[in-house]
């Protein structure tokens, strides 16, 4: 007998067989066939609310979001109290060290970034005594990982335990919380540091262990094996979810069931929001107690995300900020006009938000390194901090050199450029660009459109060219978050409202582009464990009438250009090595599949539809639904 919503959903998942973080979200099936941002805003509303306000499933069974999820909520409050009296403590006797180490590969890993640096620049605000951060992070792939992709190494257990090892290694004596974050319970990377902090000789410095995840323990990958003893992820998880019974002050597993993504398994969209909101909550909660302020509340914080979802998809901001999602759509469609979609922020703290969002829609989107760039706007890159120069350097997606260098890249009406207009507290002293000669001369010297999204408390003038989306309300929650709890929290905000802002422009406009195929980006790169297996799920869901290893064949049909597989059929990782830096596998595999075509013929018929994926596959699925 099932008692609980939790029990539930969870059981719905598990016979359907497929985890949500996979799952095709019903709300957007046809999100291809929106013609304007602004009905690709009405959805990405929808799906946004789902992780408050629960995702449904049938008219009889809808999971409990955020703001029902008590549970959860329970274990926020229990890991924030934890890291008040660590704080605390240190903050009385400073030898005794104390940190919080937040780590993921992808989005994830760019999400333990922002997080940390956020809450360690807040803390050192408060304690300027303070010489070390008190966050730390770990990215699969290292820093370079913060603006490319490097899905390969998400598939690396070792790799993540001896990366975790060594910041403990580094910092002997020092009490550590570990929070691992990995969307769909799925990157042996982050497996391999649970694993770590599970085993009993590691255990010492360890106070406490936590996932963050949006999948039940019982859809936690069962493939792969993360240890000597072969264990998988699952096994873990088990062993995790035991321990957490056993002693809930000290191992969490944070997995709320928001619901599918909206761009099926694109986990840089809702799972990333919440796991930003989840370590945002736990660490404002543990200022609300350091402050020794009246306790504080969850729901009341949450209301305060769900206020900023309300501004976004208003009305009035949804046509306007549906009318950028358009021209950014106009500028893909014309790339070979001197289109492009560029960001640029003055914060380092937002231009991370920028430039993060950009790189994704290489590995999200297929994207071009042009397509879609992040700026951080400042006179030469030499003022930055040492870490922005680095991605700099390696990052095709960063430019923060003089964009005046650049002003033929913006000379055609076909490019858009967004300004992120901020009052940030945690500017360094990077010697800004003067914003006001800036705009002069994209005004004088280029056709681009130049569009402004105030997230400041001032107001800032219309003009014919430089078009404002105002959100007025927007300075009145920070300000009201910043006085209730911290002007931490309001920074939280702020971000929230950002990564929201700058998802909803490149998803919307790589969609209206024409690159999913229903809510599905069918060309996705086969660049890892977990998008292999999604590789073949997709082909499952297109070819209903194959089973799961007729489906596999046809991939590595594709993968291996239609010639004979000369590699073990279990050899994944050579599969995959195989297939890094092709073009068109999926949507190769997925032609030859429906059609019973070769190889070759597969690729005449893609090269028939101009390689657009989403008209090739349209054209066939007709043709065989009249045959
Ligand atoms: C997803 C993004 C990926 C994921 C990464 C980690 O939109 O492109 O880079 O973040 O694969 O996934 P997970 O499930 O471990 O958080």
């Amino acid at each position: 007998m099932l008692n609980s919503v939790r029990e539930k959903v969870e059981e719905f998942v598990v016979q359907n067989g497929i985890p949500v973080s996979e799952l095709p979200n019903k709300i957007t099936n046809n999100i291809d066939l929106a013609t304007s941002g602004e009905e690709i805003l009405n959805l990405l509303s929808e799906t946004d609310k789902e992780i408050f306000r629960g995702w449904v499933i049938s008219d009889n069974l809808k999971s409990d979001g955020l703001s029902n999820d008590f549970s959860i909520l329970k274990k926020i409050s229990i890991l924030s109290k934890l890291i008040y009296e660590k704080i605390h403590e240190q903050s009385k006797s400073p030898d005794k060290r104390f940190k919080i180490i937040l780590s993921g590969c992808g989005t994830s890993g760019r999400l333990a970034y922002l997080c940390s640096q956020t809450f360690s620049l807040f803390l050192k605000s408060i304690y300027p005594a303070l010489d070390y951060n008190v966050c730390d992070y770990i990215i699969a792939g290292g820093d370079y990982a913060l603006v490319n992709s490097v899905e390969s190494v998400e598939d690396k257990p070792k790799v993540g335990a001896q990366l975790l090892k060594n910041i403990l290694d580094e910092h002997p004596n020092t009490e550590c919380v570990y929070l691992g974050i990995t969307c769909g319970f799925s990157a042996p990377f982050v497996a391999g540091q649970i694993d770590f902090c599970l085993n009993k000789e590691n255990n010492r410095n360890i106070l406490a262990c936590g996932i963050i995840g949006f999948n039940p323990v019982e859809m936690t990958r069962k493939t792969s094996p993360i240890n000597e003893n072969n264990e998988n992820f699952y096994d873990l998880m088990k062993k995790l979810e035991n321990m957490e019974r056993q002693d809930p002050n000290k191992y969490f597993i944070f997995n709320p069931l928001i619901g599918p993504e909206p761009i099926t398994g694109s986990s840089r969209m809702k799972s990333g929001t919440t796991t930003k909101i989840l370590i945002d909550l736990i660490f404002t909660k543990a200022l609300v107690y350091l402050d020794k302020r009246e306790n504080s509340n969850e729901l009341e914080m949450l209301d305060f995300y769900e206020k900023i979802l309300n501004v976004l998809y208003a009305e009035n901001t949804k046509k306007n900020l549906g009318n950028i999602i358009d021209n950014s759509c106009e500028a893909l469609r014309n790339l070979k006009h001197g289109g492009s979609i560029n960001y640029l922020s003055d914060s380092e703290r937002l231009g991370l938000l920028c430039c993060v969002d950009a790189s994704e829609c290489l590995p999200t989107y297929g994207a071009g390194k042009n397509d879609i760039k992040g700026f951080v706007s400042a006179k030469n890159a030499k003022s930055l901090t040492q870490k922005w120069q680095g991605f700099i350097k390696n990052c095709p997606t960063v430019w923060s050199q003089n964009i005046i260098d650049h002003l033929e890249n913006f000379n055609s009406d076909k490019c858009v450029f967004i300004l992120i207009e901020s009052d940030d507290e945690f500017q360094s002293d990077q010697e800004i660009i003067d914003k006001e000669n800036l705009e002069k001369i994209l005004l004088e010297k280029t056709q681009c459109k130049i569009y402004k999204i105030n997230l400041s408390s001032k107001n800032i003038e219309h003009t014919n060219r430089i078009k404002v989306l105002e959100m007025n309300e927007l300075s009145i929650i920070y300000r009201e978050a910043s006085k209730m709890y911290s002007s931490y929290f309001s920074n939280c905000l702020q971000e929230f409202t950002l990564k929201l802002i700058l998802n909803a422009i490149s998803t919307g406009a790589h969609v209206l582009y024409g690159k999913t195929y229903e809510n599905i980006m069918i060309d996705v790169k086969v660049s890892n464990i977990k998008l292999y297996w999604r590789a073949c799920g997709i082909l499952k869901k297109f070819c209903s009438e194959l089973n799961k290893e007729q489906c596999e064949d046809y991939l590595l049909a594709s993968i291996y250009s239609g010639e004979k597989l000369t590699n073990e059929k279990n050899d994944i990782e050579k599969h995959i090595e195989v297939a890094t830096g092709k073009e068109f596998i999926v949507p190769k595999a997925l032609i030859m599949a429906l059609t019973g075509c070769n190889y070759s013929n597969a690729t005449l018929l893609l090269d028939e539809s101009r390689n657009s994926v989403r008209n090739c596959i349209f054209k066939l699925k007709n043709k065989i639904q009249n045959k």
